[in-house]
């Protein structure tokens, strides 16, 4: 290897660019579960695009003691008062932390324990935020314009994503006259 080498994945502008960058994208039809209003979720097309990811993999899944790095993006929306977020996860190592760093946009970082007690950060252009490990967490756009912001965890840390899919968090954010409210989860 030379002495001296110039990485290829880099941010450009909002983008992340370089060889072997992991894309996924997420769309209304693939968040069934996560949103309570089912029938403001039906009056909407299912191929809406809610978010993106752009990961960068620089190990495989599961190795120990590497880091994985990501920019999500999310578009902005709601379905009925609920705002456009991601399915929200805990590690599946419980024991992993991560950190997000917002870029741009306006929204908030949902975070709750396994004893189900829940809290949000609000996410700013800079904002950034600590997970500690055991905390599942979830992403939501409260703005007008994509709200994007980067990640960096644990390579051997996995997701848990069937806990949520089927208990959910205990709090959700609802646009409640125009201001992002935490309120009580009843499905
Ligand atoms: C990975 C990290 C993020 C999320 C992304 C999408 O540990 O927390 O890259 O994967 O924000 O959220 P979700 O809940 O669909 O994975
Ligand atoms: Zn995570």
């Amino acid at each position: 290897m030379a002495d001296i080498v110039v990485p290829s994945v880099k941010f450009s502008g909002i983008e992340l660019t370089g060889p072997a960058i992991d894309r996924l994208s997420r769309q209304l039809g693939d968040l069934e579960d996560i949103f309570n209003d089912k029938q403001a979720l039906q009056a909407l097309p299912a191929d809406t695009t809610v978010y993106e990811v752009a990961s960068y993999f620089p190990v495989p899944d599961g190795t120990t003691a590497g880091l994985f790095f990501g920019i999500t993006y999310i578009h902005p929306g709601k379905v009925g008062d609920e705002y456009f977020m991601t399915k929200g996860h805990f590690h599946k190592l419980r024991d992993r932390g991560e950190i997000y760093i917002c870029i741009e946009g306006e929204g908030m970082l949902i975070l709750m324990d396994e004893q189900r007690q829940t809290h949000a950060e609000k996410m700013y252009p800079g904002s950034i935020h600590y997970i500690n490990g055991h905390i599942a967490h979830r992403t939501a756009n409260t703005g007008n314009t994509v709200l994007s912001f980067s990640a960096v965890w644990p390579s051997d840390a996995g997701h848990d994503y069937d806990t949520i899919s089927t208990e959910g968090f205990s709090k959700i954010l609802v646009d409640q006259n125009g201001t992002p409210a935490l309120v009580d989860n009843q499905p």
